[in-house]
């Protein structure tokens, strides 16, 4: 793989698609090829399995269910978009990957670390990101951006206590594995944020350039 794995990751509202919308353009305007997708999703077949994750339902979805549903949308969106683009040089940016497993399958809803790991490592193989930039922000803040906005799907229908799970199991993989992980502060004004992105930008410019 010669391209450049990246995914953009925290809680809700956290600023994730605003900001991959940006990295992108910074990113084009140094002449990279950008990919730029999501999970759940990403695939005509992904986006379908993402429509029966965030609807509300009447029948309670199983925890188990929930999990293989993110990993089977992954398969494909691994199969058809990202290791494709991986393949031919280009930079992916990514709203949300594995770490989002980690964090609310199993920040959120308590799944065992151990099985999603093996999960990661079936659907996966050896393929992790290259960088993993965490968007964090305090629990409320996040969910009064996404508030704002509407209609909530059935994972911004959860309580404080499980984003509070979610948000301390994101910090806790970026404080193990500091080398891969850069967490931002998203609580901060917009123009913030892109400051810290564009600290980042020689960084990830010279790393696909070296490969
Ligand atoms: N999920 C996903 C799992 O449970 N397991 C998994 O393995 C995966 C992959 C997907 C859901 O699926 C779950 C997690 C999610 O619940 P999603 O749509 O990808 O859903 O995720 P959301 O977090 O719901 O996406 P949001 O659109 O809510 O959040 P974003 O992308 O982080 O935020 P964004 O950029 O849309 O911004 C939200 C609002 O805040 C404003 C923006 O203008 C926008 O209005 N904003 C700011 N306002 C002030 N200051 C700033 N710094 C701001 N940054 C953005």
């Amino acid at each position: 793989m010669t391209g450049l794995f990246i995914t953009l990751e925290g809680p809700e509202g956290a600023g994730k698609s605003t900001n991959r919308d940006y990295l992108a353009d910074r990113l084009r305007e140094r002449g990279l090829e950008v990919v730029l997708t999501r999970e759940p999703g990403g695939t005509p077949l992904a986006e379908r399995i993402r429509d029966l994750l965030l609807a509300p339902s009447a029948e309670p979805m199983a925890v188990d269910t929930e999990l293989l549903l993110m990993f089977a949308a992954r398969a494909q969106h691994l199969a058809q978009v990202i290791r494709p683009a991986l393949e031919r040089g280009a930079v992916v940016l990514c709203d949300r990957f594995t770490d989002a497993t980690y964090a609310y399958q199993g920040g959120g809803r308590g799944v065992p670390e151990t099985r999603i790991t093996e999960l990661e490592r079936f659907v996966q193989g050896e393929l992790r990101p290259d960088l993993v930039l965490v968007f964090d922000l305090p629990v409320e803040v996040g969910l009064a951006r996404a508030a704002a906005r509407g209609r909530l799907d059935r994972f911004e229908q959860e309580g404080q206590g499980f984003f509070e799970g979610v948000r301390q199991a994101y910090l806790r993989r970026a404080q193990a594995t500091p080398e891969r992980y850069r967490i931002i502060d998203a609580a901060q004004p917009l123009a913030g944020v892109q400051r810290a992105l564009d600290e980042l930008l020689p960084q990830i410019v010279e790393r696909i350039g070296g490969r």
